[in-house]
C-alpha cells in the first residue's frame, strides 16, 4: 500500500474514458481520491478500487482544494458546474475545447473565485500513468496553480506549460493534432499510391515512418525563417524546383487511379506563391498565404 499522508488529495469530474485512466494513475500513485461522475454506474469500479465517490458533482468540488475536470466538451463543464461554489478552488480543466473556450472558462471561473489552469492532453487513455509512452499535457493559464500542484499533475502523464494566456494549452493541442492529420493525410496517399500494385503496404509502412522522421525537423528550420523574415536563407529545395516537380505527382496519381485531392490544395497553395515572385523561398511563404 502507498503512503497518501503527503499525497495531495484531488477531486475528480467526468469517469469517461480519459477520467477513469486519470483516477487510476492517481490512486495507483496513492493520491487520496474523490470522484463524481454524471452517470453514478461508471464510478462504482472505482469505489472499489479506493476512490470516494460523491452522488454529486457540489459534494465533490466541497471535498477538496484541487478539482480536475475531463468531461466530454466545454458546454458539459458549464452544465455540471452550474451553480457551484467554486470559492477558493484550483480548477484544472483537461476538457478538450478550442483557445476561446478555454479564456472564456477561464474569466467564468474566475468570476467565482477560483483560480483557472486549462490542460491539453497529449495521450489516449492507455498512454495515461504510462510515462515511456510519452505522453503529456499541455497546460496553460494561472502559473500558481501550475507551480503549486505540478507533482500531482505530473502523475497521469508529463506536463508542459506554456503560458498564462488560458487559451494557449488548447491551440497548442489543436495545431500539434493539426499537423498530424497533415501527416496522416499524406501517409493515406502514399498507401493511395501502392494500393492496386504488388507491394505489401508492411514493406512501405516503415519506409514511410522513417522518411516522416526524417523530414520533421525541418519545421525548425521553418521557425527560424518565420522568426527572420527571410524566407530564403539557407534554402536547398527551392519553391520554383518544387512546383515544377508537381505535375510528377498529379501524373503518377492518375496513373494510380488515385484521387488528388488530399494534395491539390497544398500544390495550390505552392503555385499561389510562386506566382507572387517567391520562387527562391522554400515552402515557408504558405504560412502567410495562409494566415488571413
Ligand atoms: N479519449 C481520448 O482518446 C481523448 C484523448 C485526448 C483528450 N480527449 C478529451 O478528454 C475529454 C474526455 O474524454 P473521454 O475519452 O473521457 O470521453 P468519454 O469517454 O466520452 O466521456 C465523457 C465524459 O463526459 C461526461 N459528460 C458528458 N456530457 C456531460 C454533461 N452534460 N454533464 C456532465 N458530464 C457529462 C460523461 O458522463 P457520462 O456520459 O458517463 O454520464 C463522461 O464522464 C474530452 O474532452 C476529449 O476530447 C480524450
Amino acid at each position: 500500500t502507498q503512503n497518501t499522508a503527503e499525497k495531495t488529495p484531488v477531486t475528480l469530474l467526468g469517469l469517461g474514458a480519459m477520467g477513469t485512466a486519470l483516477a487510476r494513475a492517481w490512486l495507483a500513485a496513492g493520491h487520496p481520491l474523490t470522484v463524481w461522475n454524471r452517470t453514478p454506474a461508471r464510478a462504482a469500479v472505482l469505489a472499489a478500487e479506493g476512490a470516494h465517490v460523491t452522488a454529486s458533482a457540489a459534494e465533490a468540488v466541497a471535498a477538496n482544494p484541487l478539482i480536475v475536470v475531463c468531461l466530454l466538451d466545454d458546454d458539459s463543464v458549464g452544465e455540471a458546474l452550474t451553480g457551484i461554489d467554486l470559492t477558493g478552488r484550483d480548477l484544472v480543466n483537461l476538457t478538450t475545447s478550442t483557445p476561446a473556450q478555454a479564456r472564456a472558462r477561464a474569466e467564468w471561473a474566475r468570476a467565482r473565485g477560483a483560480r483557472y489552469l486549462d490542460g491539453g492532453i497529449m495521450a489516449v487513455p492507455p498512454m495515461i500513468g504510462a510515462p515511456e509512452a510519452g505522453g503529456y499535457v499541455f497546460y496553460s493559464g494561472s502559473r500558481e496553480v501550475f507551480e503549486r500542484h505540478q507533482k500531482t499533475l505530473g502523475v497521469p502523464a508529463g506536463t508542459t506549460y506554456v503560458g498564462q494566456d488560458a487559451g494557449f494549452a488548447a491551440l497548442h493541442d489543436v495545431a500539434l493534432l493539426s499537423a498530424m492529420y497533415g501527416m496522416f493525410a499524406g501517409a493515406a496517399h502514399a498507401f493511395a499510391l501502392i494500393r492496386k500494385e504488388d507491394i505489401d503496404p508492411a514493406s512501405l509502412a516503415p519506409l514511410l515512418a522513417d522518411w516522416l522522421v526524417a523530414m520533421a525537423p525541418a519545421v525548425h528550420q521553418t521557425a527560424d525563417r518565420l522568426r527572420s523574415g527571410d524566407y530564403t536563407q539557407g534554402v536547398v529545395s527551392n519553391l520554383a524546383m518544387q512546383v515544377a516537380g508537381t505535375p510528377t505527382f498529379l501524373s503518377t496519381a492518375e496513373q494510380q487511379g488515385v484521387s488528388p485531392e488530399l494534395l491539390s490544395p497544398y500544390f495550390a497553395l505552392m503555385r499561389r506563391r510562386l506566382a507572387e515572385g517567391s520562387g527562391e523561398e522554400d515552402l515557408t511563404g504558405v504560412i502567410d498565404l495562409l494566415v488571413r
